[in-house]
């Protein structure tokens, strides 16, 4: 009899439509390598050297206002620019190339050089919440912007370029390659049902429980069924609000609640600052409707078994498919049984 925490199995992504490969009978194999715990990093609450602290110039020759909440600016080193033509100069169908215009701003989510949104309160991720939704509003109420990605790139294994707590946002014209799958799934789920795919999904998520590590009274956190990094997560509000200026006052207050609850536990999980690359899917902003659009965050982290052990995406996975060994299920009950009070304050 096939038992899911037992037998090589696959696994859909319906926002996706990709399957993932996963292993279980592997993580019961013997795990000799040592589980090492790094040293607190201790930063100051400001460093003169960092180009996101209040007052300091940046790389690009601008200087910091002193800001005392959430600052934003234009990056210095923009992946995008907003005057680039939008044409398609080749036509041979196996050469496709298309200018592509967009804008990237950075996003400091506080004055402070020693925190991270696992070490913020939920009152004060309220702002970040409020700033990443006016950006979602001002880059995508511009006529040449038709998707807002607001994402945030944590620790040094990530490729951040610096610990004091900021994140990104890059508005293209066109759909970014995950959300074109996402549109696309989640269209035709709308259209065959009525509802929109995640307010099913969570439904029968809460139904079965199994995968959910925290709930609030408008979001919900759980491991999804078909994650493939070992400790991912995805952040549902259970209304279908399809975008972050579309939250009510109370789903943005969840939302920060939400989002410290899960960062504390990433955080003591291995007892580390825990990197990942987080982000928002929302609906377009090129003035259509999208009722079929459920706004959601992912959180993907690449630790796997310690501070210093991740998850490579490499052989199988770049040649066939994403693979995992720890179970979805059991990584929901590893973090659940996190505490919600953070490992560096707890004593
Ligand atoms: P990451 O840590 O996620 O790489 O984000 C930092 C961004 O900050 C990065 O995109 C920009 C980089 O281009 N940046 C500036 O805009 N000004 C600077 O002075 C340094 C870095
Ligand atoms: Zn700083």
């Amino acid at each position: 009899m096939f038992d899911p925490s037992q037998h090589p199995h696959r696994r859909l992504n319906p926002l996706t439509n990709e399957w993932i490969l996963v292993s279980p009978h592997r993580a019961l194999r013997p795990w000799q390598g040592q589980v090492e715990e790094l040293p607190p990093e201790v930063r100051p609450a400001y460093d003169p050297g960092c180009y996101l602290c209040p007052g300091n110039a940046r790389a690009g020759g601008q200087v910091n206002p002193p800001y005392t909440g959430t600052f934003v600016f234009d990056n210095d080193f923009p992946a995008l620019l907003p005057d680039t033509p939008d044409d398609e100069p080749d036509s041979h169908p196996l050469f496709r190339i298309q200018g592509e215009r967009g804008i990237a701003r950075v996003i400091c989510f506080s004055p402070r050089h020693d925190l991270t949104l696992a070490e913020m309160t939920p009152a004060e991720i309220r702002p970040v919440v409020d700033t990443w939704a006016e950006q979602t509003e001002d880059l995508g109420g511009r006529d040449f912007i038709g998707y807002v990605q607001v994402f945030e790139n944590r620790g040094a294994m990530m490729g951040a370029s610096n610990p004091h707590p900021h994140g990104q946002i890059w508005a293209t014209g066109r759909l970014p390659r995950e959300v074109l799958k996402e549109d696309t799934t989640q269209r035709a789920y709308y259209a065959a049902h009525g509802r929109t795919l995640l307010s099913d999904y969570l439904d029968e998520e809460r139904r079965r429980g199994e995968r959910i590590l925290y709930a609030n009274d408008t979001w919900t956190v759980l491991v999804p069924f078909w994650a493939i990094w070992p400790f991912e997560t995805l952040l549902i509000p259970h209304r279908a609000a399809g975008s972050l200026p579309a939250l009510r006052a109370d789903e943005r207050d969840g939302l920060a609640d939400a989002l410290r609850q899960i960062t504390v536990r990433y955080d003591n999980l291995f007892r580390t600052s825990f990197p990942y690359s987080m982000g928002f899917h929302q609906a377009p902003t090129d003035g259509g409707d999208y009722p079929y659009w459920h706004l959601h965050a992912h959180f993907y982290p690449p630790l796997l078994r310690s501070a210093t052990i991740k998850k490579h995406m490499v052989g199988y996975e770049m040649l066939g498919t994403p693979q995992r060994d720890i179970t979805p299920e059991q990584a929901a009950a590893r973090l659940r049984e996190q505490s919600d009070r953070h490992y560096t304050k707890a004593k």
